[in-house]
């Protein structure tokens, strides 16, 4: 196995991959940027080395700092986590030519399912199908005309070279077929460059059903059952669960055999998710996501395999520990994400700030996945992610309970969560019922009444950050971490490393609009990514938490808030633009 191992990310990823690695013996190295020098998966390390910058593009997107720590660090492998460069072919390259390996897949797999229509022709080559449509792209509105008369309606028309949905276009007679071939062409055009459009019989309650792969170096490949993450809005997952309930078993061991396929077919090596959209019996590839995911852990504790485990297990080049046969899914788990992010009106504003209190719930069937601990700062640079409350059930129902109850406990204080949020879907009667499908949480779950307040207490407006006595503090030379133990007193007035400066940073109070003192008009990305949608121009008049633009990151879509209420000064980007984390978007003054 290896001896030493990096991980070019952070937050609860970071800390979940380490965990694993710690119990195999293997040494971790971390890698942080400034604001994250005291992060938890820096403490939790064996050795760290900082990658300077704060935005994500100046630290963790950082290919020449995160290549530099390797070297020193000496480590044989790198774990990417999600995001980041997990899906990034060339980083993957980059480091296999050091002699490093790449806890992920082949970079050749990567590329193949990097685009919808490469991993629509690669699936289909292997005998699996997406929904019915065409891989050719629409000529003529002919071509649509000629479809319908086949298929019927509604049509879905996609953008080729896009991702996720959109610029999608619902066709719904052939009357509107014109207008919309036009408005997808341009929105494709806009956002991602290129005006390819393809079609599709448009599914209208789909669920949203993935399987879990795993595959060695030496031609074996397995599923491990399924998930379901129908509970999504805007893209974004709110709660995942494992097994996809309500589907017979012989539908299930397809889906997996045909993710299976998928994954032979383009040399598939390492976890990967197949996804797929499935309505009344039926089953249609989407896209296949080439890295670990958020949601894996709900697949672990139904499935009692360590998928980090396996991950590096299968980079080292051991054959998979077992077959198809021996897996097993027993029970159910429900994952629950918890974002700060204020979701009162269903609006999910980001909610960043120092976390004053955080408790997770405890007790039978219950996991906790978290990237940070009290006194730790969720910074709206990076993904707002707080952690993960992971249950397992003996069933479904039981499960539901004990996810409720489960986030009922649980504590987080200083800064606004979803929580309330995922209680309203956990405890509707069409969630119980199993009838919500991928667009039930924006179209049918009312939220107007969630309110953020019982988590959001705001963080003490004294400063109250004297040091105590520290045993323990961190120095950093030449860019290594190192604890040193030392004695302070209490007077001595030492400014904790990372510790902000200045005043504690304003709350926003319970969705009542304005940002508080900190807004500075400045509208800044949260992350890195891609400009695909512009939604205000100089001179409009915004209120404070409006969108003023979507930006695409990991192949979902984000609204990028308004800080302040007050009228456009400046516009800085168009759709298609990359932005990186902290880039200043739109000016309001
Ligand atoms: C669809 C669809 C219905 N019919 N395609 C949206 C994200 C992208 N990956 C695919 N998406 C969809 N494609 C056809 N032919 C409905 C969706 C869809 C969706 C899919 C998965 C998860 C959440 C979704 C939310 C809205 C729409």
């Amino acid at each position: 196995m290896f001896s030493k191992v990096l991980i070019a990310n952070r937050g609860e990823i970071a800390v979940r991959v380490i965990r694993a690695c710690r119990e195999l013996g293997i040494k971790t190295v971390a890698v942080y940027s400034e604001l994250d020098r005291e992060a938890l998966h820096v403490r939790l390390a064996d050795e760290a080395y900082a990658l300077g910058g704060q935005t994500a593009a100046e630290s963790y997107l950082n290919t020449a700092a995160i290549l530099d720590a390797i070297t020193r660090s000496g480590a044989e492998a790198v774990h990417p986590g999600y995001g980041f460069f997990s899906e990034n072919a060339d980083f993957a390259r980059a480091i296999t030519e050091m002699g490093v390996a790449f806890i992920g897949p082949p970079p050749a797999a990567i590329e193949i399912m990097g685009d919808k229509i490469s991993a629509r022709k690669a699936a289909e080559a292997a005998g699996v199908f997406g929904v019915p449509g065409t891989t050719e792209f629409i000529t003529s509105p002919d071509d649509v005309v000629a479809f319908g008369a086949e298929h019927g309606y509604p049509i879905a028309i996609k953008a080729a070279y896009g991702g996720g949905g959109r610029g999608m276009k619902v066709v719904l007679d052939e009357a509107a077929i014109a207008e919309c071939i036009e408005s997808a062409q341009r929105e494709a055009k806009n956002y991602f460059g290129r005006d390819e459009i393809y079609m599709e019989r448009y599914l209208k309650k789909p669920r949203h059903v993935e399987v879990q792969l795993l595959a060695d170096q030496h031609g074996n490949c397995i599923y491990l059952g399924t998930r379901d993450c129908s509970a999504q809005r805007r893209h974004q997952k709110l709660i995942e669960e494992a097994p996809a309930a309500d589907i017979d078993p012989a539908t299930l061991a397809a889906m997996g055999e045909a993710a299976v396929k998928v994954a032979k077919g383009c040399g598939y090596v390492n976890a990967g998710t197949a996804e797929f959209l499935y309505e009344d019996g039926g089953f249609f590839f989407l896209e296949m996501n080439t890295r670990l995911q958020v949601e894996h852990p709900a697949t672990e504790l139904v499935t009692f395999i360590d998928l980090v485990e396996m991950q590096l297990r299968v980079a080292f080049g051991e054959v998979l520990p077992l077959t198809q046969d021996q897996v097993t899914v027993t029970g159910h788990a429900i994952e629950i994400r918890i974002n700060a992010e204020d979701p009162a009106g269903g609006k999910f504003l980001p909610s960043p700030g120092k976390i004053t209190k955080l408790r997770p719930a405890a007790g039978f069937g219950v996991r906790w996945d978290g990237g940070y601990e009290a006194g730790d700062e969720i910074s709206q640079y990076y993904d707002n992610l707080v952690g993960k409350l992971i249950v397992w059930g003996k069933d479904r129902p039981t499960a539901i309970a004990r996810a409720i109850r489960a986030l009922e406990e649980t504590e987080i204080e200083g800064v606004a969560t979803t929580i309330p949020a995922d209680l309203a879907i956990l405890r509707h009667p069409d969630f119980a019922a199993f009838t919500h499908s991928t667009k039930w949480v924006e179209d049918v779950l009312d939220l107007s009444g969630v309110s953020a307040a019982a988590g959001a207490a705001p963080a003490p407006t004294e400063e109250d950050t004297t040091p105590k006595i520290r045993r323990d503090t961190v120095v950093e030379v030449n860019g290594k971490r190192f604890s040193v133990s030392m004695w302070v007193p209490e007077s001595a007035g030492v400014v904790m490393a990372g510790g902000s400066s200045g005043a504690p940073r304003a709350k926003r109070s319970g969705g009542s609009g304005g940002g508080g003192g900190a807004a500075s008009g400045e509208v800044a990305a949260p992350m890195q990514g891609t400009i695909i949608k512009v939604l205000v121009a100089v001179g409009d008049a915004v209120e404070a938490g409006q969108a003023v633009c979507v930006l695409e990151a990991m192949k979902m879509e984000n609204n990028v808030t308004a800080d302040k209420a007050g009228t456009v000064k400046e516009v800085r980007v168009a759709p298609g633009d990359t932005v990186g984390s902290g880039d200043i978007v739109v000016v309001i003054e």
